[in-house]
């Protein structure tokens, strides 16, 4: 999990939910952002809101929470991800990505449940993924030159 970690670089947790055991996508999405540099530390498939709030106090510089989904059912996995906002164990952003849902109708209402859930950006393509990350880090950073995150983000998914 920490092979390869670098000290000075920037670092990611990157898992798939908790009832879901597809590891493909999670395996090259961990790839794509290696080759960008980044440190990520894949917890892998069947991972629990728990579990990414252990890897947060043992990563806590993680600028971000990545979940992938594929079997339908990111709704019911990330149904503790409001307690844990609460009580402040995850406090950097979530994205979600993945197969969230099987029809297109479904998919905008299943969008909606996952933000009210406190999801913060939901990507279908990987390769969005680190210009969303570069985005975050300066608005963290008090950098992002007047660009709000959510309308990048838009034009992102709009793409697709
Ligand atoms: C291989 C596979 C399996 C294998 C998984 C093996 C493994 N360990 O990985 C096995 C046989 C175990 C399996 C089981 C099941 N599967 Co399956 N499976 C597939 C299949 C055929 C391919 C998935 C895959 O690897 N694709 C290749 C990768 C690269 O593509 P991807 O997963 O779609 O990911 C892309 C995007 O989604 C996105 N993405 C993915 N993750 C992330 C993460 C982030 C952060 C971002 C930004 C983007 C992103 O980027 C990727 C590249 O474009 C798909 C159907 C299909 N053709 O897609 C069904 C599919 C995903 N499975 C499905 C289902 C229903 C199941 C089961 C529930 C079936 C059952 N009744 O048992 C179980 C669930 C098991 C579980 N607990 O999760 C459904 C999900 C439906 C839904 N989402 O509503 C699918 C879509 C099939 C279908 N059409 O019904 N499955």
């Amino acid at each position: 999990m920490k092979n390869d970690y670098s000290p000075n670089g920037r670092t990611v947790i990157l898992c798939v939910a908790a009832s879901d055991s597809h590891v493909v996508a999670n395996h090259l999405v961990a790839y794509l952002l290696r080759s960008y540099g980044f440190n990520v530390v894949n917890l892998g498939a069947c991972t629990t809101i728990a579990d990414i709030c252990h890897a947060l106090v043992r990563w806590p510089e993680a600028e971000a929470v990545l979940v992938g989904s594929l079997n339908g059912h990111a709704r019911q996995d990330l149904a503790d991800l409001p307690e844990a906002k609460q009580r402040g164990a995850i406090t950097c952003p979530v994205i979600v990505g993945g197969n969230l849902s099987v029809t297109v109708d479904r998919g905008v209402s299943e969008d909606a449940a996952l933000y009210a859930l406190g999801v913060d950006y939901i990507l279908r393509d990987p390769s969005t993924i680190p210009a969303v990350l570069d985005e975050l880090r300066a608005q963290r950073d008090g950098d992002s030159g007047g660009c709000p995150i959510s309308s990048h983000v838009e034009a992102l998914v709009d793409e697709y």
